[in-house]
């Protein structure tokens, strides 16, 4: 039995608190789902089952180019994290899983492994970083890192990248993801063709360093920190990047990584055709990788990437088993209450994708009639299934209202008396 950080007394007087309540909306969402075919009881055990990543950089507050506002307790190294992520796990029980950034999460691996299965914590895909100098490092990633024009830098970002995995294979992860920051600035600065040229070589030497249960995941993002060019822009180019790897490398999709109003879900169900999509990093934004938590700005399109995610599923689309982890900048909120919420959102958009009713939308399509099949889509969007959500955690071990069991638990001011503030820096992206 896994320890818990949060006193299961209180989970457990938080929850009989709710419980008659939720019987009863469950009940009835039953019938009417009952109604429309849907056993609601199999959705349930669907949503039990579903899980996201929590990235380990997300449980520190964030920032921006500007400034960066710490928050109260903030965790002071990787071990903290954990204990923040667990918290988020033992309440939603939707989050079984950590991603670690490496260097910031870099220590003992055999501790870390500890550190984590303490609270039943597993870990998800590693990160390397390429885009940032740490202290004591030899070359500087200012100019770009697997593509950088010197071929030293080329290989130290190589070097780092199969330390990961090395990290990773102790941790049990299964996967490295690999975001660079390489680009330009300036029209002219750097030959298209090359640098890309040099981010496959390298890419490769990555790859080959791989084992064989594990897979490469590349992600694609339009622009920033370079703002005229990026080496690994678009979703094309990142699909090209994994037919030239090999068959143990995918495509990750950032759901900020893109140009405003850009089909997203069509992008997913190009790389699940073609079997490379690997994973997601959800978030949402308003404006370009405004990195705010899922489902707080366009609930409806995390509905329709899960469309086609539970079409693949139901349809035994072949390879299909993508990663699903947040990636998310917490500026204005505590980072364990957006998460949780996130991790919910997400959950959510899972549970009305499945039930759509595939068969009516199937026929519609055939008749075109377009009225119809967007409402078939539109009738389970619109379906409250927050007494699916709050059932499964109920039933799993977690709280009725996540958020309300963690503000009456207290973490937060407890956390804060034993985590001395932060000194709030210039830029904080994190
Ligand atoms: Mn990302």
């Amino acid at each position: 039995m896994s320890e818990t950080i949060i006193r299961a007394d209180l989970v457990a007087s938080h929850n009989a608190a709710r419980q008659p309540h939720l019987e009863r909306d469950y009940a009835s969402l039953g019938e009417r789902l009952d109604r429309r075919g849907i056993a609601i009881d199999a959705i349930r055990d669907k949503v039990e089952k579903f899980g996201v990543a929590i990235p380990s950089w997300g449980v520190g507050t964030g920032g921006t180019r500007f400034a960066r506002f710490p928050g109260p307790g903030e965790p002071r190294d990787i071990f903290d994290k954990i204990e923040d992520c667990a918290v988020i796990a033992q309440l939603t029980q939707a989050t079984p899983t950590v991603s670690l950034h490496i260097p910031w999460d870099k220590a003992d691996p055999n501790r870390l492994k500890q550190a984590a299965s303490r609270f039943g914590l597993g870990f998800d895909a590693m990160n390397s970083n390429t885009f940032s100098d740490p202290r004591d490092q030899k070359l500087s990633y200012k100019f770009g890192s697997l593509a950088h024009a010197d071929a030293g830098t080329r290989r130290q970002a190589v070097e780092h990248n199969l330390e990961c995995i090395e990290i990773g294979k102790t941790l049990g992860s299964k996967a490295l993801t690999v975001w660079i920051g390489d680009g330009s600035n300036f029209p002219g600065q750097v030959n298209f063709a090359k640098a890309f040229e040099r981010y496959l070589d390298a890419m490769r030497e990555i790859y080959a360093g791989l084992p064989d249960d594990w897979r490469l995941f590349t992600e694609h993002k339009m622009y920033e920190p370079a703002f005229y060019s990026t080496v690994v822009q678009d979703w094309g180019t990142n699909y090209i990047i994994a037919k030239e790897l090999g068959a143990k490398a995918f495509c990750l999709v950032d759901l900020g990584h893109h140009a405003p109003n850009v089909n997203i879900e069509m992008i997913v169900s190009r790389l699940i055709q073609f079997g490379k999509l690997g994973g997601f990093h959800f978030n949402d934004s308003k404006y370009g990788d405004d990195d705010l938590d899922a489902g707080s700005i366009d609930p409806y399109r995390l509905f329709l990437v899960f469309n086609e995610l539970v079409d693949a599923e139901l349809s035994g689309a072949k390879g299909f088993n993508p990663a699903h982890m947040l990636d998310q900048s917490h500026n204005v909120t505590d980072p364990i209450e957006s998460l949780m919420l996130s991790a919910v959102e997400v959950q959510r958009a899972y549970a009305q994708a499945l039930l759509v009713d595939r068969k009516a939308l199937e026929g519609f399509q055939e008749a075109n009639d377009a009225l119809m099949a967007t409402q078939t889509l539109k009738s389970a969007y619109r379906t409250d299934v927050e007494p699916i959500l709050a059932m499964a955690r109920l039933r799993t071990g977690g709280a009725i209202d996540p958020v309300v069991a963690y503000r009456e638990a207290g973490y937060r001011a407890k956390v804060a008396a034993e985590r001395p503030a932060v000194a709030s820096g210039g830029g904080g992206i994190v």
